[in-house]
């Protein structure tokens, strides 16, 4: 009898522990919390915002329409944002005819070392001839805003207090939950941005019958008229075009479906009362087409019909299974484990844990994962890239406009794409810069007389390539060519000849543009470029003048032979047939100006060795052929890599968000696992209370997991992702590095999914920091070197075939 009774209590205990595990479980890869956006007073974010709770918020998204679910209990707010919403429009007045004719006398200056001169002469002619994207003074310019969509409100009608507060982002399904009990009823709330239907879907439900009341209204701070017809929530209105007149159009459509109850529309707003179970079906477009020079599709408004339409005519469940089906398709490619963690610390608790060096590591994976989300949330094909903010604004005056900078962050955001297996979020920055060919060439010709096309370091949706309105930053002709990189970098990890064959024209206009632009430097006869900054740094002239502008800025350099490399690799491998133009390319490159060891050990930066104005500035413009470029590396370039190794050093470890990633990508590069995840836990430093608010400059983490610059901006958060996948598995080089930099305190984890250059994906799982596992899976038939640990093995794969490397490990 009390065997028996042993027995019961026994496997009663398994079975309750196993629930509790599996409870437990289910919380890895999700960003979790006790309470909702508003009611965190005391750790209210540490903001330069009037809208704090906005970084408490949840993300979702799925390329066209973003949103910010607050997870709020009486009234919630779902902030919205569709990716193509801007101010401003084509801007035709800002390249200027008269800079041609002076750049000649500006190179003339500079190479004789006449910086103030040069400079003054370069602020009068060569930058834009409006006022650029004029950020300072909020003004309406034709340049524009990345703006907020507005707010969809959800008044539930009470101030009653309630119980068991849950909320969760599922970073695997893209499914935000928001659960409570209330007046002794259940509330469940889910958001999603689904892909496959092209609306945010909203469902409410109750586990008491005809519990669910709820007021819908819609608004945002301005240029809006918001109607509530029959049965549905209308909102339209119309930006400015930054020329004093009406521009793009919009529309917000919000469509609820009852399970029982009844709906109400009153003027502004929708009442619905006594339902068993709403969904919110909520879709919005602009009239904005991605194609110069109009840029409208006048078709916006049926084609939104016809997303509505299809939308509302399926049941929930089966528009979450198409949701959840897309998405997880590609989060579920990638996983990344680090010891045993089972993420069971809410989030706002594990990143203080993290700081304390409390052996809980879940963070790691946890912010590794959440960047791939917000990539894929925010950039799918047929979509805008993902911008400054990702897709998530909640302002008229998003910082920097919300815009694409090309002189480091647009490209960073981007840095994750192949890597961590979502090659096809790319596509849109392709699109971008096929989009802004044509009127780069026009800024080519009308201010340079030069062939090709060239990009200044902003960008818009309006085709904006002109300089901007600053030569100390506005005059980098670099982004072009750092674009550029990405379309070799998407045929390098997809073997795509598809995708290189139509980047080719591309690439080719870019070096087209270079090669007018290089000049010859009378010193040393090498090709320079310039006049322009290394992003966006200073230096001091020996008679003590602070300038930006030279010639030959190792960035620019590196990049310009980055592009050309890339473009004769492309000619080969396609087999184009372009002798004469392959032939100019050949030369120019072989005279380029290569990086340069200065007298103090380090990589300089300009041609000469200036004085630093700030020798911790942010950007690590000339480490550029480190990484994310392979001029120099470890292995081919023991000595400039070491170079590299000092700049670092005297670079230090602070500055903004997006410092960090480029940082720890560098450090990994250099095989230094130790001093990247340093950076990574800077980057990871709670910025949402006060006393956070001193703790060692720019850059952390806000509570939502969105990186700090400060102000809130994405390329940080991608920039880290990157920099742990460099970590973990590098292929820059004409190998495959299996875990170059793992950090000791990385002893024990494994990752699935990554992907190497050639098309190949890999497996690994390591304990007390040694490789015990791994795997290799190329797409299509190729030889493949390895190394791990100072030993090289040679491999033949086939297509589709699983390898286990055990072997290798062995010998
Ligand atoms: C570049 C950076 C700034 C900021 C801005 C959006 O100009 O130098 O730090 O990130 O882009």
């Amino acid at each position: 009898m009390n065997k028996i009774k042993l027995w019961v209590w026994c496997i009663g205990l398994l079975f309750v522990g196993s629930l509790q595990l599996k409870a437990q479980e289910s919380k890895i890869n999700k960003i979790w919390f006790n309470s909702p956006a508003d009611a965190l007073a005391k750790d209210r974010p540490y903001v330069w915002d009037s809208d704090p709770e906005w970084l408490k918020a949840l993300p979702i998204g799925n390329g066209s329409l973003g949103a910010m679910v607050f997870g709020d209990v009486n009234q919630e707010r779902i902030q919205l944002n569709e990716m193509t919403l801007w101010s401003g429009s084509r801007d035709d007045e800002a390249d200027n005819p008269d800079a041609s004719r002076h750049l000649g006398k500006i190179r003339e200056l500079l190479f004789q070392g006449k910086y103030k001169e040069a400079t003054e002469l370069t602020v009068r002619t060569q930058i834009t001839k409006g006022l650029g994207s004029g950020r300072a003074n909020g003004a309406n310019l034709p340049f524009g805003c990345f703006q907020t969509l507005g707010d969809l409100r959800l008044d539930f009608g009470t101030k009653a207090t309630y119980d068991d507060y849950y909320r969760e982002l599922d970073l695997m399904t893209g499914v935000s939950l928001t659960r409570f009990s209330q007046n002794g009823v259940n509330f469940i709330r889910e958001v999603f941005a689904s892909h496959p239907d092209q609306a945010i879907i909203i469902r409410l439900t109750a586990d008491r019958p005809g519990a669910i009341n709820v007021r819908l209204t819609m608004d945002r701070p301005e240029r809006f008229n918001t109607v509530a017809l029959k049965d549905e929530l209308r909102m339209v209105g119309r930006m400015d075009n930054g020329k004093g007149g009406d521009g793009m159009r919009y529309m917000a459509r919000v469509i609820p479906v009852l399970d029982g109850g009844q709906m109400d529309s009153q003027g502004e707003s929708i009442q619905i009362n006594a339902a068993n179970a709403v969904t919110l079906v909520v879709a919005a477009k602009t009239d904005y087409k991605q194609q110069y020079p109009e840029f409208v599709n006048p078709n916006f408004e049926k084609e939104l019909e016809a997303v509505v339409k299809k939308a509302t005519s399926k049941a929930y469940n089966k528009l979450k299974s198409r949701h959840v089906e897309d998405f997880s398709s590609f989060m579920k490619r990638v996983d990344f484990r680090l010891g045993n963690g089972l993420n069971n610390v809410p989030t706002n608790e594990l990143m203080f844990n993290n700081q304390l060096s409390s052996g809980n590591q879940d963070l790691y994976p946890l912010y590794f994962q959440y960047g791939r989300y917000l990539l894929l949330s925010s950039s799918r094909e047929g979509g805008l890239p993902t911008n400054l903010q990702g897709i998530w604004a909640n302002k008229i005056q998003t910082p920097w406009n919300g815009d694409y900078h090309t002189d480091i962050n647009v490209q960073m955001s981007y840095w994750p794409a192949e890597v961590t297996n979502l090659s096809e979020t790319h596509r849109p920055l392709f699109d971008l810069m096929a989009s802004l060919s044509i009127p780069g060439k026009k800024t080519a010709a009308v201010q340079y007389q030069m062939q090709g096309w060239v990009l200044h370091p902003i960008t818009n949706v309006w085709g904006y390539t002109s300089p901007g309105e600053s030569a100390r930053w506005g005059m980098h002709v670099g982004g072009g060519g750092w674009i550029a990189q990405h379309l070799w970098e998407h045929y390098a990890f997809t073997q795509n000849k598809a995708h290189l064959n139509s980047a080719y024209p591309m690439l080719k206009e870019a070096c087209l543009f270079y090669l007018d632009w290089l000049a010859e430097d009378p010193k040393t006869g090498k090709l320079v470029s310039g006049p322009s900054p290394s992003p966006e740094n200073s230096f001091r002239t020996s008679d003590g003048y602070v300038s930006q502008i030279s010639m030959g800025s190792s960035h620019d350099q590196q990049v310009i032979f980055n592009l050309f490399e890339n473009t004769l690799n492309t000619i080969a491998v396609l087999g184009i047939n372009d002798a004469a133009f392959r032939k100019r390319l050949q030369t120019a490159k072989d005279k380029l100006a290569r990086p340069k060891i200065g007298s103090d050990g380090r990589l300089m930066e300009w041609a000469e060795e200036f004085e630093e104005v700030e020798p911790t500035h942010r950007h690590m413009s000339h480490l550029f052929a480190m990484y994310p470029g392979n001029e120099i590396t470890l292995y081919k370039t023991p000595e400039l890599a070491n170079a590299v190794q000092k700049s670092l050093e005297v670079r230090g470890d602070s500055g903004v968000g997006w410092t960090f990633g480029w940082k720890m990508g560098l450090w990994a590069r250099l095989h230094n696992g130790d001093r990247a995840l340093k950076l990574l836990d800077r980057q990871l430093r709670p910025k949402f209370d006060h006393s956070s608010k001193t703790s060692g400059g720019g850059g952390g983490t806000y509570y939502n997991l969105f990186n700090e610059g400060p102000p809130f901006q994405i390329d940080g958060n991608f920039g880290v992702v990157a920099g742990v996948a460099e970590m973990l598995l590098q292929s820059h080089e004409e190998f495959i590095e299996l875990l170059p930099a793992l950090p000791k305190s990385w002893s024990d984890g494994e990752v699935s999914g990554l992907v190497a250059r050639g098309a190949m994906e890999i497996d690994m799982k390591w304990e007390d920091g040694i490789l015990k596992d791994a795997f290799i899976k190329a797409k299509y038939k190729t030889p493949c070197k390895i190394k791990y640990n100072n030993k090289f093995i040679e491999l033949k794969l086939s297509p589709g075939k699983r390898i286990n490397l055990k072997k290798v490990l062995a010998s």
